[in-house]
């Protein structure tokens, strides 16, 4: 990722600000990748100004290590504003101009054996999606060879917990109130139309690699001890 340490600025959208019209409208689109995502950036390089050891962590380390800095009181914003950030991004680069393609690839045939369908994935989706209570994200992960459908509430990250995600879907009300007001269920439909599924599978090939990477350490790790042995 562009731009992945401190300090960080507002990096350009892969489309305008009206190109995902008309599921997600123009005015949203403004405050909030224009308004609300730059606040996130400006207080998390506030945050890490004073702190040069985290400076050179990218923000998926920062995600990864936020537990770990609980004893410093850093958890909580690193994991709200280096998470805010990361989320943000994640979600705008995560769509694309709705078209009238039918989504298609190695991930997407992987969400339809393990979902049956693709409209009963949707519908898990969604679901996960209208359970979120208050603030929070929907996430399709890769976790050790299979997909999950899991939710985070404010701006933690699945990365925390080990899992490598492959979508998001910001339902937070100001990610939709002005064009579908308190009917979360509308813009959940909305957003499947301008899912951007090239990049999806692009993380989910990333995601199956770094797992394979992680399995490769693993097993050297273990033959070097056998060697010890
Ligand atoms: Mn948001």
């Amino acid at each position: 990722m562009e731009n992945n340490t401190y300090p960080y600025v507002n990096l350009p959208l892969p489309y305008e600000l009206n190109a995902l019209e008309p599921y997600i409208d123009t005015k949203t689109m403004e405050i909030h990748y224009g308004r609300q995502l730059p606040a996130y950036i400006n207080t998390l390089n506030a945050l890490l100004k004073d702190f040069p050891e985290l400076q050179s962590l990218t923000l998926e380390e920062l995600i990864a290590i936020s537990e770990d800095l609980y004893q410093d009181g850093l958890q909580v914003p690193v994991q709200n504003f280096a998470g805010g950030v990361y989320n943000h991004r994640f979600y705008f680069n995560g769509m694309a101009p709705p078209t009238n393609l039918s989504p298609r690839g190695i991930l997407f045939e992987m969400v339809e054996s393990q979902y049956g369908n693709y409209n009963s994935f949707k519908e898990v989706f969604k679901f996960e999606g209208m359970k979120v209570f208050g603030s929070g994200y929907v996430w399709l992960v890769y976790d050790n060879g299979i997909l999950r459908i899991i939710t985070t509430p404010n701006q933690n990250n699945p990365i925390a917990k080990g899992f490598c995600p492959i979508f998001a879907l910001d339902v937070w009300e100001h990610a939709y109130f002005l064009k579908h007001y308190n009917l979360r269920a509308n813009y959940i439909e909305d957003w499947f139309r301008v899912i951007n599924w090239e990049q999806a599978t692009k993380n989910y090939l990333e995601c199956v690699n770094q797992q394979k990477d992680i399995e490769m350490q693993k097993r050297s790790k273990k033959k070097l001890q056998s060697k010890k042995l």
